[in-house]
């Protein structure tokens, strides 16, 4: 499974650890001499979803670029590390069919805690309702049913979570 191309696609709430864990897993993998690219969903935006904003056509937009850049990457033997919320089943499941080997993992966190640790003041201005349709406060996340993976951020550290990852993969 290592040595062709494949995408990781890390899904969950904003601030569940989507990136810190993406990042440290690139970098593991980089270590071992693969070839790897990170598409994280705020870099995304900022260059191919620039004026997509968060309703269900915007965010499945977002997804549908990222799937078309992630199996572009697959193609030529690049192992993808995808972390966007994808807060829908539908663009899971699109994911899952569009592009040829597809690692879903859950990065599991409950609400309060993203809520508590709020890096980017983010849940405090959706609670204020100066960001409309947030994720988890005022649009849905469809929990998944039946990842691949698990990861589960309130109860370990990224780099644990990094190691049941590198396990899972060495399997
Ligand atoms: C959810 C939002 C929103 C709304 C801005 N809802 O944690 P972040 O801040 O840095 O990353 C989040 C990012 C979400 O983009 P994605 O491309 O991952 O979303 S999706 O898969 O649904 O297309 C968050 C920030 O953008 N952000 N407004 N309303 N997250």
């Amino acid at each position: 499974k290592l040595n062709s191309g494949f995408t990781l696609w890390l899904t969950g709430l904003s601030g569940a650890g989507k990136s810190t864990i993406a990042a440290l897993l690139a970098d593991k993998l980089r270590e071992q001499g693969m070839a790897v690219e990170w598409l994280d969903g705020d870099e995304l935006r900022r260059n191919l979803g620039r004026g997509l904003g968060f309703s269900r056509e915007d965010r499945f937009e977002n997804i549908r670029r990222t799937v078309y850049i992630a199996g572009l990457l697959n193609r030529h033997g690049v192992i993808t590390i995808v972390s966007v919320i994808s807060p829908y089943r539908d663009m899971r499941l699109y994911a899952r069919q569009e592009l040829p080997q597809f690692v879903e993992v859950y990065v599991d966190c409950p609400l309060q805690i993203c809520e508590e640790r709020d890096v980017k003041g983010l849940y405090a201005k959706a609670r204020r309702g100066e960001i409309p349709s947030f994720t988890g406060i005022s649009d849905p996340y469809e929990i998944p049913e039946c990842p691949e993976l698990t990861l589960r951020t309130a109860e370990q550290s990224s780099e644990q979570s990094v190691a049941v990852l590198l396990e899972w993969l060495s399997k």
